[in-house]
């Protein structure tokens, strides 16, 4: 880690500010090579924390830009080496300009992540921490930001490693023990091992039972709104988020590709896509648009199957309740506003157990219906305090499985009285499963793939 890192940390637009951050042994030197003050003196020694307001120059003296420069020395800052911010306007090419100086005295640019990368390398932070962080970041709910701010403040590291140490002091135990090979010893041992292991066994499961409700305030549900021409999808899409986002006329036909945009319905993210309306196509624009609803319908985890209540049901409007038959829904019978000749005995076989919503999307009624009912079979008795420990990512789902899975392995092979050296096999198995989510047993690959996931300047 012996290069100096820059790169733009604020967003690429135009913003009021905007902030190169370097990050290094170099930096220091960086600073003091491109910063004047206002009266075009140069400082020697950058104070700790301190705010500098002067310009950066470029190498004939010019001025690029009016900055504040922020220095943070090792190893109290982010990565735990010195960092300097520069905070100058934010247009692309003062920034721009900039970050070209920074590499032009010696640093390098950054790696997406390699902020957050070096702050756990440095030990700062662990892994599961600095994934919280980047969840953070991403967080597009404040149930979804709250959850990662757990995370980021080492809550789940805390519970994994106190686990992990459990494990650890049991197989120092059966070290002893297996030393010391007196038949007695090893049925105590053995006993201890069945007791301390179901119970983080429990604590595990415990864990996973949040991954389900974790995962969709992370990624959020895919609702998709199918149905025939003209019923009104798009305008139950413009109802939905309030404004006019997809093209309503009364034309048939009207929307041809996806419109896919997104919703916070309490805290649940909802990725609600407006489809084309199905039926036999009248030109091959209109029978691609189809065939997305059709690819999309199946993917969707929730489908909103949208009926005209003015008109009879047809054949077109079978045919999607067959396409739709396994598919988790709601019914929509839309423009209630108008004469409702609806006759839902047509599909009765087809909506058993599935709810049916009355709205008239123009007028906006029934609308607060839809999004609870959205919330209610989304949650489906999945709520929990807002405060409690949630598992959201996947892979740290799939380590907790797999430090169960060695678990139950152990569990069974002492109940089956196997000598103890080979359970202890397993129980290292179930060390280094919960060791890759706080990143004490990760292959230097795993790290790389992880942190280059996250954003540029993070
Ligand atoms: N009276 C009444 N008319 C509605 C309602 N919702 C939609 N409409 C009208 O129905 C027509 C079709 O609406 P759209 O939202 O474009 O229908 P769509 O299902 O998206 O149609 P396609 O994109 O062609 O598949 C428009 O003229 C709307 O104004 C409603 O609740 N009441
Ligand atoms: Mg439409």
């Amino acid at each position: 880690m012996e290069d100096t890192i820059t790169a733009i940390s604020t967003p690429i637009g135009v913003g009021g500010i905007g902030i190169v951050r370097i990050s290094g042994s170099k930096s220091l030197d960086i600073a003091r090579k491109l910063f004047r003050t206002k009266a075009g003196k140069k400082i020697k020694d950058y104070k700790n924390r301190y705010f500098y307001y002067g310009k950066i120059v470029d190498s004939e003296g010019k001025t690029v830009d009016e900055v504040l420069m922020v220095i943070m020395l090792a190893p109290n800052s982010y990565t735990k080496e010195d960092i300097v911010e520069i905070h100058c306007h934010g247009g692309i090419v003062p920034l721009r300009q900039i970050l070209k100086l920074t590499i032009q005295q010696g640093a390098r640019l950054a790696q997406p992540g390699e902020f957050t990368k070096r702050a756990f390398l440095n030990g700062r932070i662990d892994l599961a921490q600095a994934e919280g962080i980047m969840d953070l970041i991403c967080a597009k709910t404040e149930t979804a930001a709250k959850a990662s701010i757990q995370h980021m403040e080492g809550i789940l590291s805390e519970r994994i490693k106190n686990m992990r140490e459990n494990l650890i002091d049991l197989l120092a135990r059966i070290e002893v023990t297996i030393d010391y090979p007196e038949e007695d010893i090893e049925e105590i041992e053995a006993k201890r091992c069945i007791e301390s292991l179901t119970y983080i066994n429990k604590e595990i499961d415990r864990l996973l039972a949040t991954a389900d409700r974790g995962k969709l305030i992370r990624q959020g549900i895919k609702v998709v709104i199918v149905g025939k021409p003209n019923v009104g999808k798009s305008s139950l899409l413009n109802a939905l988020l309030r404004e006019n986002r997809a093209i309503v006329t009364d034309i048939p036909g009207t929307t041809r590709d996806i419109i896919e945009e997104s919703l916070d319905i309490n805290g649940v993210l909802v990725r609600i896509l407006d489809t084309a309306g199905i039926r036999k196509a009248k030109d091959i624009i209109e029978d691609i648009g189809i065939k997305r609803s059709i690819q999309n319908m199946k993917e969707a985890d929730l489908v909103l199957w949208v009926m005209d209540a003015t008109r009879i049901i047809d054949k077109e409007d079978l045919e999607i309740a067959e396409s739709i038959k396994e598919k988790k829904k709601i019914v929509i019978l839309n423009k209630v506003d108008n004469h409702v000749i609806i006759d839902l005995n047509n599909v009765k076989e087809y909506i058993e157990g599935v709810p049916v919503i009355r709205t008239s999307a123009i007028l906006g009624q029934g609308i607060s219906d839809v999004e609870k009912r959205i919330y209610d079979m989304v949650m489906s008795g999945k709520i929990q305090a807002d405060d409690e420990l949630m598992i959201t990512n996947i892979r740290h789902q799939e380590a907790l499985m797999r430090a169960n899975e060695h678990i139950r392995d152990a569990l069974d092979a002492l109940k089956d009285n196997v000598a103890l050296d080979l359970v202890s096999i397993d129980i290292r198995g179930a060390c280094d499963a919960l060791g890759t989510i706080t990143g004490e047993s990760v292959t230097e690959d795993l790290i790389d793939k992880i942190f280059s996931e996250f954003c540029l300047g993070k």
